[in-house]
């Protein structure tokens, strides 16, 4: 039984959904590689004996039972959970949830030892979980999957989200074996979950900044999560009037992709003017698309995040009345339409404090971090305790093939997660 193997389990799928076009990975959820992920950890909790199923919203549960415990609903009430995701945003780096997942394999090989030996006796059965659609990458709505579990989406919303192909999340849920009719808030699942504890890949620069770091630029492996930040995306497509590009003169035209372009301007000039803001315009779809054409319609997505919702909201509003203004300067009209929403998270004091008593007998100096990052235990964290913890990313950089944690990181994170389960077991 390997001790931790943190590294040999995330060296195993390396070469899963790799983008050569992009760099890095895209493994889209019920994508090919991102089904191959979800059978590698289907294995890898088998070959531990571990009691695997995948519910009706399409998250993976691997059961730890108490040593001659049934495993039914009852016995596992009010139980220890640990996991992550495997999708990932397209071209995005290869820690970016398998670091949890396979984090979480490793921490019970270390805690399996441990009860094997005697050191361990544990009152809880503990769950691996892995969550479908976490960066919404191919729906567009993130973390589907606990918002799905937790009742925080409308489960007939959810089942119409459309991918690019057009494909509806009910199809490729029933392609996948999935029952629609039965998705949404389950009652059953959210009472096993007693705590729910995500290990992530740090996404920023917090554990690099002089304020972590020594002189070596060396900073602590391991960091407790204290809040997310609040965060949502909206659409905003642009219409115009699609026309020839060699035949239409530049008087003529109506062109959404020039009201587009100065609205991408305005989010960076409305964002940086608020303090704590964030805003990002990361797609940009022209219909049709074509070189010499003059698009009909520019779809834009646009992410907003800030500590406090209002001012959130505040800024959608103003970055709103920017789109009519141009849209109406340039013959255009525009719509805007919310995709999700996720307020500011605070985790669970009392897990966190648990959190920071285990990380603190390995990485003493594991501070308490903030996140801009959105994470499924940010959705479940309105519904039951919830805890994170980050491994530090030299990078401080996420969503990109340069995100990347050392491999003794990595395997510190496995004792620290190991050491925080135990603790709650
Ligand atoms: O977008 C996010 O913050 C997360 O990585 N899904
Ligand atoms: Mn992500
Ligand atoms: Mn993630
Ligand atoms: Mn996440």
């Amino acid at each position: 039984m390997p001790t931790h193997g943190v590294n040999s389990l995330l060296a195993a799928i390396s070469g899963e959904g790799r983008d050569a076009k992009r760099g890095g990975y895209s493994r889209p959820v019920y994508s090919d590689a991102e089904i191959t992920l979800r059978e590698w950890f289907i294995a890898e909790a088998s070959v531990r004996g571990l009691e695997v199923s995948t519910d009706a919203n399409g998250i993976i549960w691997a059961w730890w039972d108490l040593p001659g415990s049934p495993g039914d609903d009852a016995s596992r009430k009010g139980s220890l959970v640990t996991g992550s995701h495997l999708d990932s945003v397209p071209g995005g780096g290869a820690f970016d949830g398998p670091l949890g997942v396979a984090s979480a394999l490793a921490a019970y090989d270390v805690l399996a030892a441990r009860e094997a030996s005697g050191e361990l006796a544990r009152n809880r059965a503990l769950a691996l979980a892995v969550f479908p659609e976490e960066e919404g990458s191919r729906f567009g709505v993130a973390c589907l999957g606990s918002r799905l579990l937790s009742g925080a989406i409308d489960p007939v919303k959810a089942l119409n989200l459309r991918d690019a192909e057009g494909n509806t999340f009910a199809d490729i849920a029933a392609a996948n074996g999935l029952d629609p009719a039965r998705m949404g808030r389950d009652e059953k699942a959210l009472a096993r979950i007693g705590d729910f504890i995500e290990l992530h890949v740090e996404q920023g620069r917090g554990l690099n900044t002089e304020q972590y770091t020594d002189a070596a630029g060396r900073g602590p492996a391991v960091a407790v999560g204290s809040s997310i930040l609040g965060h949502g995306r909206w659409r905003l497509s642009f219409s115009g009037q699609g026309n020839h590009a060699g035949t239409t003169l530049m008087i003529d035209r109506a062109d959404p992709m020039v009201a587009a372009a100065q609205l991408v301007l305005k989010v960076r000039e409305i964002a940086t003017a608020q303090p704590d803001a964030r805003a990002t315009v990361g797609r940009l779809e022209p219909v049709p698309g074509g070189t010499n054409v003059i698009a009909s319609r520019v779809d834009i997505w646009l992410d907003v995040r800030h500590p406090e919702d209002a001012v959130t909201a505040l800024l959608v509003e103003k970055i709103h009345g920017q789109a009519q203004k141009i849209a109406a300067f340039e013959g255009c009209s525009v719509v805007l339409t919310e995709e999700s929403l996720s307020g500011t998270v605070h985790f669970d004091a009392a897990l966190s404090a648990s959190l920071e008593r285990s990380v603190h007998r390995l990485v003493p100096d594991a501070p308490a971090l903030p996140t801009g990052a959105g994470h499924d235990a940010g959705v479940l964290a309105a519904y039951l305790p919830t805890g994170m913890l980050y491994v530090r990313n030299p990078s401080g950089i996420s969503h990109s093939p340069e995100e990347y944690v050392e491999d003794a990181d990595a395997e510190a994170g496995v004792l620290a997660l190991a050491d925080a389960l135990e603790d709650l077991l």
